[in-house]
């Protein structure tokens, strides 16, 4: 509505009679009468092909009206005292951890802005974990870090000294800088500092819990799951991405807070705007419960004086750019340029003073509008709520930094600054003392800190804190694979199709069968897993509404609310959000879950690479299968589809362990292991496995290989002849290990080579051995040097070794290093493209035929075949040496 249109309203009369109409059937029958009323006039309106106004929006004020507010029960004032202390606290730490080192770095602006926001969950909403309650779970916005170890401070689970040593983690005892449970288990639960992670992985959380319920597993009870975000982070596609599935899937679990203090790190989030009322209609949009916490109590008596609308209107014009100006500047200016535009409101605030118009204070820094919020969400059924509570940036810093442009990299006060701030907060030191920016903590036995106390020994503990215990499971043993493990006989099916059978049979066994979390993003038919559907059922809350249209077949699409699939859709982002509220279980629920998230290689760590790094800091425990892998073995697809590097990603997250198996057998065995690894002995590392869909014989698994498929590294046979000079080894992974084996074959018959030929299940994982044999070999000078474990397999064969992977050479070449004599590696570098499996080969130079050459060739180098060998090879198989280099073509 324009401004014209409320000030010149054309028939007053006619509009209050309206207006009259519809709250006397408020108030007579209700509001859903009223509603109803106003859907059906809506309804008349557009059949005529009117286009009513969109009102996805409410105006710019608090969702819950004054008198509807439910009262904080609290002291104020000794509320108000502790998040002073927590202010200063956090505000303490921060600068003097940039006294000797200002290159330590920190935050104050963000938590300053969002102390209420926290205080009010922590005094009264935040139930922590103990014996009558799973908890509440926390996402915390990485910035606000401080405020938070402040407040532990406060509790007495921080020292003094633990807080100087914020950001200072070589030592192992320090605080990290943002939340990260890898350096501190027991304390932080989740990693969020990464923008837009907090919201995405918090959504899937909560997703999990009500899985975890409708299957039996894990009660959700009323736990919450709460998500403090920037507003600037809302921006991240990750933060918004997934709103629709928490609308939809109607997650009444799940609160958002958005911390609206209207900038983000370079100045305002929406300054033509208005972020709170964008989010509002996006989140309404998508069917969430939105409470806007926008004015504090300051504005009621105003607010009640506006009987025409004017101030609502005011309100409603002013965009974010302007309401940043309010409180960066002054009241008076305040009173000018909100007030002054129409001489009505500078009316109304005639008898307030500019300090009186400087402290009209904002929703999210009122106690109580912040409690009612809370309490209406806590209470909310059938939907998500979403707190939008507008705060200032920098709030309580003055001209150091309140809604300044710069006030998210404030790290200093002047000794002027530390005076008001003090000031301004009541803080108990004396000037002499600020020059040293103590803490504060007050008695033991003083009202605060008993007040502080109970508060959250009425909640149940301490928050935040993290669970790192759990019961180990009983896993299966290798024998229970056996109907994999040895082989197929004639028959040629894939790794993918071995991988189904090892989930089938792991679902079906009496331990951990349940705890089995089968994952995937619409690719189930791609990987022969729709078997599934029928048999465990895909989760949904609703179960299934309507009847599926292959209802009469055996794999039917069957959806029911005690499914055990995740069936997350065209949604990597999303599945493994799954997959890591799936993999954190055993912390967060009491409840060790087995997840097997399967995608297509290329969009796993290429696509959610920040995601596979915070389930590293996580300490996730699970299987990620990489599936279709290979640059040259998905062969039509082409450049967007075919994998020629995702173990490199995975190589680089230093719990992650990962295999590109060849054989069923192997997968069997790694599968295997991984279950011990992670659910018996407890490490905290995960499993990203590629599994592929070329089909082939699956051998029976030889003996005593177990443990070269583990460490990466087996002979699978043993050709090399001591009355042979012409000796090599040639290594392989992947289905390129069968290229390899030919290879081995050919060299034999036509070229009078003897080749042995080794397995070689990870490159990665050699090469963290061999790191570690070499690290600990030159810091002990004095003591006999060990061999890695890839000299331990080579060092005593003959001849030059030659590695061939359908990735990227770098992944090969990887254990270099450690190779005790020459060593040529082939792989698959450059763009994919879709062809033939053989042609793609023959492109990548990856066949047996290049194998072959290569293995001549380094025979050429080493003097023991003349370098015509090598030309009449290249002949023989047909190779143009002018072929355009694959890396580059
Ligand atoms: C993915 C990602 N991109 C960028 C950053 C750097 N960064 C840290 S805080 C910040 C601004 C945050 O603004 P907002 O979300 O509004 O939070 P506020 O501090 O205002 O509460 C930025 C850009 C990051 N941490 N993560
Ligand atoms: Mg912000």
């Amino acid at each position: 509505m324009t401004t014209d249109t409320m000030l010149n309203d054309k028939d007053p009369l006619e509009t209050e009679e309206w207006v009259e109409a519809i709250l006397s059937v408020m108030e007579s029958e209700g509001v859903e009468r009223a509603q109803y009323l106003l859907q059906r006039l809506s309804s008349k309106v557009t059949a005529t092909g009117a286009q009513l106004p969109y009102a996805i929006n409410t105006p710019y004020r608090n969702t819950i009206p004054v008198h509807k507010e439910t009262r904080m029960p609290g002291d104020l004032f000794m509320e108000r005292g502790i998040r002073s202390l927590i202010r200063w606290n956090a505000m303490a730490m921060v600068m003097r951890a940039n006294l000797d080192d200002s290159s330590l770095g920190g935050h104050i602006s963000s938590f300053q802005s969002s102390a209420t926001l926290y205080d009010i969950g922590f005094n009264y909403f935040f139930r922590a974990r103990n014996k009558d309650h799973k908890g509440d779970l926390l996402y915390i916005q990485g910035h606000s870090a401080p405020g938070i170890y402040a407040r532990s401070f406060l509790e007495g689970r921080l020292s003094e000294d633990q807080l100087d040593k914020f950001r200072q983690e070589v030592d192992g005892d320090g605080l990290s800088s943002y939340p990260h449970p890898w350096l501190m288990p027991e304390y932080w639960q989740f990693p969020t500092v990464s923008m837009g992670l907090g919201p995405l992985q918090a959504i899937y959380q909560a997703h999990v819990m009500k899985y975890l319920d409708h299957r039996g597993l894990s009660d959700a009870g009323d736990r919450k799951v709460w998500c403090f975000i920037g507003d600037g982070e809302m921006d991240e596609p990750e933060s918004q991405g997934a709103i629709a599935l928490a609308g939809r899937e109607r997650l009444d679990n799940l609160i958002f807070v958005i911390n609206c203090n209207l900038q983000r790190l370079d100045g305002p989030v929406r300054g033509n705007g208005k972020i709170i009322q964008e989010l509002e209609g996006v989140f309404r949009g998508a069917g969430w419960n939105v409470i806007k916490v926008v004015w504090g109590r300051m504005w009621d008596p105003l607010l009640e004086k506006d009987k025409l609308g004017l101030l609502q209107q005011r309100m409603d014009e002013a965009v974010d750019g302007e309401y940043q100006n309010y409180k960066s500047r002054s009241g008076a200016y305040t009173r000018e340029h909100f007030f002054g535009k129409y001489p009505e409101l500078l009316k109304l605030v005639e008898d307030m003073t500019d300090d009186d118009i400087y402290r009209l204070n904002r929703g999210g820094h009122d106690p109580y509008k912040v409690y009612a919020a809370y309490a209406a969400a806590s209470k909310h059924k059938g939907q998500p709520t979403v707190i939008l509570a507008k705060t200032v940036k920098g709030y309580g810093l003055g001209p150091a930094g309140e809604a300044q442009n710069i006030s998210h990299s404030v790290k200093k006060l002047d000794i002027e600054g530390l005076k008001s701030f003090r000031d301004r907060f009541d803080i108990p030191l004396p000037d002499s003392e600020l020059e040293k920016i103590p803490y504060y903590r007050p008695a033991e036995d003083s009202p605060e800190m008993r007040y502080l106390r109970a508060r959250r020994e009425a909640l149940g503990g301490p928050l935040p804190s993290r669970n790192p215990e759990f019961d180990a499971l009983k896993v299966p043993d290798l024998g229970s694979l056996e109907s994999v493990t040895r082989g197929t006989g004639e028959r040629e099916i894939s790794t993918t199709m071995a991988f189904v059978r090892i989930l089938s049979s792991l679902i079906k066994d009496k331990q951990i069968g349940k705890r089995v979390v089968p994952i995937v993003p619409d690719e189930a038919r791609t990987f022969g897993m729709e078997g599934m559907f029928r048999q465990l059922g895909i989760y949904s809350s609703v179960g299934q509404l309507y009847e599926p249209t292959d209802a009469g077949q055996v794999m039917y699409y069957r959806e029911v609310t005690d499914g055990q699939v995740l069936e997350e859709g065209i949604n990597e982002g999303g599945a493994f959000a799954a997959w890591l509220a799936a993999a954190t279980s055993y912390t967060n629920n009491d409840c060790p879950l087995v997840p097997f998230y399967v995608f297509y290689s290329m969009f796993g760590f290429q696509r959610v690479g920040d995601l596979c790094w915070a389930a590293g800091d996580l300490q996730a425990r699970g299987f990620l299968i990489g599936a279709t892998s290979g640059r040259t073995t998905l062969n039509g697809e082409g450049l967007q589809h075919q994998d020629g590097h995702s173990h490199i990603l995975a190589g680089t997250v230093p719990n992650c362990v990962t295999y590109d198996p060849t054989y069923a057998y192997e997968l069997a065995v790694i599968v295997q292991q991984g279950l011990e690894e992670m659910y018996v002995k407890k490490l905290p590392k995960y499993y990203y496995i590629t599994v592929m869909n070329e089909n082939y014989v699956q051998p029976a698994m030889p003996k005593g290989c177990e443990e070269g498929i583990i460490k990466g590294l087996y002979r699978l046979q043993q050709n090399t002849k001591k009355t042979n000079k012409k000796a090599v080894q040639l290594l392989g992974s992947g289905t390129i290990l069968r290229e390899v084996i030919a290879a081995a074959e050919i060299l034999k018959t036509e070229f009078g080579v003897d080749a042995d030929v080794w397995s070689a299940t990870s490159f990665n994982e050699l090469r963290r051995e061999g790191l570690s044999t070499a690290r600990w070999n030159m810091l002990h000078p004095e003591e006999k040097p060990k061999l890695s474990y890839v000299e331990q397999c080579l060092g005593k064969t003959k001849g030059p070794v030659i590695a061939a992977t359908d990735y990227v050479k770098s992944y090969a070449d990887q254990i270099r290093e450690f190779i005790p004599a020459s060593y040529t590696v082939l792989g698959t570098d450059g763009f994919g493209r879709s062809d033939s499996r053989e042609r793609l080969r023959h492109f990548f130079e990856v066949d047996r035929y290049f194998v072959t050459v290569a293995a001549l060739s380094a025979l050429v180098k080493d003097n023991l075949l003349p370098p015509g060998v090598v030309s009449e090879a290249i002949k023989k198989f047909n190779i143009n040496p002018e072929k355009p280099d694959p890396a580059v073509s």
